[in-house]
């Protein structure tokens, strides 16, 4: 095929083939294998209609059988400009000076991760956010920001999606050219759960920013300064926004919480603003943060730093969110966080149109309107549908203020009810939350976040399989094997927390094993990129892009699994979602259009009979021709 590549080029037809012609053109040369996407999607279609589905379908329900309407946009005209113009022209300071002039109070949409994290799983796909990516463009110009990267988006969607995230940066940057777009960065922790090389997380600032990323949400799972600042100096450097975040927890409005009050809240506040950040933000991710809480926080933050920027997030777990932010906005916060009325809610954050309808015509008004945010909501309330499957609403119907107890982060509390759930213990969930606030004090009332939550939900759960209270644990502890998240913690791996490791259960719990003092990425060596790349063009027999060797950088089995997959069975993300995820019925038509212009039409015609080996033929029609196939019956 390279031949007649060759031979059909423009320039070698015209003849202005020159001596270069080779060097110029290596693409032409590249002798590897030709692809056939279509007969890798086919197997993929095949397999799950043989063997079910290849992604865990978590709740058991089906997908949605739905048709979203893609509300319309003015054919022809490009979007107006937006925050992201003002970032391009003044740079990161301008453009927080100009968020910090600004009359109104401006909303961060997190529909396009933190909600769908919250409540579906993390599971929603490139293919549905395009679909609605234009119309965003276009009806909110003045959202502040459009969170959708970051955060536990970068491993499910290799791990579960089948997809690349870096794909799904670039695609939305070119769909949403107006509005800044924020990530979550895990600061020290990058987009994993562990401390990576500090050259790995400057690395992956600066890909991410080539990649379209704008505001970079920094925070540490403990706020452990050391962790914080790595993670600030490497999205500044990479030349993105600076948005420090504050983990939030306890509450500041009640006397008798010392540990977390708001002198401890100021002082980490003066250190980031010291350090040099663009904006400020108190990351409540467990919605622990109540209206009075966020009146005298976000007040006394307005009152010091009046020049600062400050950007709030929450969640709605207990039902107070709206007036929570409502609170924030009238303290002096600059921008507040909210998910798209059907995506909002209980674990998910609050409710974008109630948010826009209470300040509306108040000198927070955010500048959106109603009416649009409803054609929003309309293509969200459909086509979260398709995700039936990740529902955690099956489980949870309604907000608890049970999480001023537990504190569990929003994401983590839909996670630890299905799996209770799931096992048949759906009575014991009680227990789990009592457990995880036993096991918080355990371990010396520690911020609880990604990874820092994990921990304690691991111990919660050991407590409960164990029998444990805190004093049995802390009498036994020399004898107990302890999960490796709660050993590592008390090494000191994932960073300290901010009134030290609990002593004497610190030295019990260790037993001799190392204790890292200080940073932990500080101590580890940096990694070798160009190695990386080397084995990883070896092992799948492809040159891999710089963001493929950074996915490896951040989750190495992770990503070799993801690339084996889409080596083996193609572009399965152009696949429409119930497609995705369950397959063709026999005589389905669907439609993928697998590059810009070049579409397969695709119907699944019949499944046949177990042969003598094992296998059945599937039979398709692929553009008019038939296609069949054996596929292992894997029962
Ligand atoms: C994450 O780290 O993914 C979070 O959403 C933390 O709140
Ligand atoms: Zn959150």
């Amino acid at each position: 095929p390279f031949l007649l590549n060759v031979l059909k080029h423009p320039s070698f037809l015209d003849a202005s083939v020159d001596t270069y012609f080779i060097d110029e053109n290596p693409h032409l040369f590249d002798f590897k294998p030709s692809q056939n996407r279509a007969q890798k999607l086919l197997h993929y279609l095949g397999e799950l209609k043989v063997n079910g589905s290849l992604t865990p379908l978590v709740t058991g329900l089906p997908p949605g059988k739905v048709n979203p309407t893609i509300p319309n946009i003015p054919i022809g005209t490009a979007p107006q400009s937006g925050w992201r113009n003002i970032l391009t022209r003044d740079g990161p300071a301008g453009f927080a000076k100009a968020v910090r002039q600004h009359p109104g109070c401006l909303i961060m949409d997190t529909t396009f991760r933190d909600a769908h994290q919250s409540l579906l799983a993390t599971r929603v796909r490139t293919y549905d956010l395009k679909k609605i990516a234009p119309y965003v463009a276009h009806a909110f110009p003045n959202l502040f920001a459009v969170e959708n990267w970051g955060g536990a988006t970068f491993d499910v969607a290799m791990r579960f999606l089948h997809e690349c995230p870096w794909e799904r940066l670039e695609t939305l940057r070119t769909l949403i050219p107006n509005i800044p777009f924020q990530m979550l960065l895990r600061g020290a922790n990058g987009v994993g759960y562990k401390s990576y090389p500090d050259n790995v997380v400057f690395k992956f600032c600066d890909l991410a920013v080539k990649s379209g990323m704008d505001v970079f949400r920094v925070f540490d799972s403990l706020n452990y300064l050391p962790n914080l600042l790595v993670g600030m100096e490497a999205a500044g450097k990479a030349g993105g926004v600076v948005e420090a975040a504050i983990s939030y927890t306890g509450d500041v409005s009640e006397p008798g919480r010392t540990q977390y009050d708001l002198k401890y809240y100021m002082a980490l506040a003066e250190e980031l603003v010291k350090a040099g950040t663009h904006i400020l933000c108190i990351k409540d991710m467990a919605g622990l943060l109540k209206p009075q809480a966020a009146t005298m926080l976000i007040g006394a933050l307005r009152d010091r730093f009046p020049d600062l920027p400050i950007h709030v997030h929450s969640h709605d777990t207990a039902g107070a969110g709206v007036a929570s932010m409502l609170a924030c906005a009238k303290a002096g916060a600059d921008v507040i966080d909210a998910a798209v009325d059907s995506m909002s809610g209980m674990t998910s954050q609050p409710s974008l149109g109630a948010l826009v309808a209470s300040l509306q015509r108040s000198p927070h008004d955010t500048g959106l309107t109603l009416e649009n945010v409803s054609k929003y909501n309309a293509y969200w309330e459909m086509t979260r549908q398709f995700y039936a499957p990740f529902e955690s609403a099956v489980t949870m119907k309604s907000g608890n203020a049970d999480v001023y107890k537990h504190e569990i982060p929003g994401g983590q509390y839909t996670n630890l009810q299905f799996q209770a759930f799931s096992l048949g213990l759906g009575d014991k969930f009680e227990q789990i939350k009592t457990m995880f606030h036993e096991a918080n004090l355990v371990l010396g009332d520690i911020i609880k976040v990604t990874p820092s939550s994990k921990v304690v939900g691991d111990l919660a759960q050991f407590m409960v399989q164990n029998n444990l209270t805190r004093k049995t644990l802390n009498d036994r502890a020399d004898e107990l094997s302890f999960p490796k998240s709660v050993v590592e913690y008390f090494q000191g791996l994932i960073g300290i927390p901010p009134y030290g490791f609990p002593e004497p259960l610190r030295t019990k719990v260790l037993r001799g094993k190392p204790k890292m003092e200080g940073r932990p990425g500080a101590q580890l060596k940096p990694l070798d990129f160009d190695k990386l790349e080397k084995e990883l063009e070896e092992k799948h027999g492809r040159k891999p892009r710089d963001v493929d060797v950074m996915s490896a950088a951040m989750y190495p089995a992770v990503y070799d699994e993801f690339e084996q997959f889409r080596q083996k069975y193609g572009p399965v993300d152009k696949f429409s979602t119930r497609i995705f995820l369950t397959g063709l019925e026999v005589a389905e038509e669907t439609e993928v259009e697998i590059e810009h212009g070049k579409t397969l039409a695709l119907q699944l015609l019949a499944v046949g009979k177990l042969d003598t080996e094992g296998r059945r033929e599937v039979f398709f029609d692929l553009n008019g021709q038939m296609r069949t196939m054996y596929v292992q019956d894997r029962e």
